[in-house]
């Protein structure tokens, strides 16, 4: 066992609906950003944060963690019922307790992707990590822990999914190669484009 678990249909329509509108509000709070690799190349993913911390990554700094919004601002608070439903499910996938502390939002454009990376800026790397999927399907594939070793497992992430990455792949490479399109007659995202809610402990 690799220590990932993957829950197809974990969110019914209705709970979807709520994280979306909790999104929503949460990017008034926090708006959308785009961070760039350290060498200055802007992500395809656009981000926001809530909670103790915010991923962020630019030239001026590499890849961390903030205690405020990119631009300075104060982070507001994560959503509990986000936090509480990761813990919900590390428990019932791992028997583990999960102690999460923030949350961070990918918002994927229709022809955004997420090439292959590590995440490493976290204090605690044995900490699980829970995604939640919103809106278009796509493909994730897991590799191992070096950069070039092989796909070792590769799943559709659906709309209401929820994967938990306990260890040893939580350590893992990984990658979102595309976008699928996405079926207007079922994504809560009116317009295409996938969201992720990624819940850490980053403290
Ligand atoms: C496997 N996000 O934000 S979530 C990321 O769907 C990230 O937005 C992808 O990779 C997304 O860093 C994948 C599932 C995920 C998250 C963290 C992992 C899978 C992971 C860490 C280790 C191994
Ligand atoms: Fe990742």
């Amino acid at each position: 066992m690799n220590g990932f678990h993957h829950v197809p249909g974990y969110w019914d329509a209705d709970t979807q609906g709520r994280a979306v509108e909790t999104i929503r509000e949460l990017c008034h709070a926090a708006p959308l950003a785009r961070p760039s690799t350290p060498a200055g190349r802007p992500m395809r993913v656009q981000i926001t944060s809530a909670g103790a911390a915010a991923w962020w990554s630019d030239t001026r700094g590499g890849y961390r963690y903030l205690e405020t919004q990119p631009n300075g601002a104060p982070l507001p608070p994560a959503p509990q019922w986000i936090l509480d439903a990761a813990r919900v499910v590390v428990m019932a996938a791992t028997g583990a307790v999960f102690a999460p502390d923030a949350v961070l939002i990918n918002w994927y454009e229709p022809d955004a992707s997420l090439s292959c990376h590590r995440d490493e800026s976290e204090p605690d790397l044995d900490a699980p990590i829970v995604s939640f999927s919103l809106g278009a399907p796509c493909p994730f594939h897991l590799r191992g822990p070096e950069r070039d070793d092989g796909v070792s497992e590769k799943v559709v992430l659906e709309s209401g999914d929820a994967t938990v990455m306990a260890l040893p792949s939580r350590n893992w490479f990984h990658e979102v190669p595309r976008i699928m399109p996405s079926d207007p007659m079922f994504s809560p995202l009116r317009g295409g484009g996938r969201i992720s809610i990624l819940v850490r402990k980053v403290t």
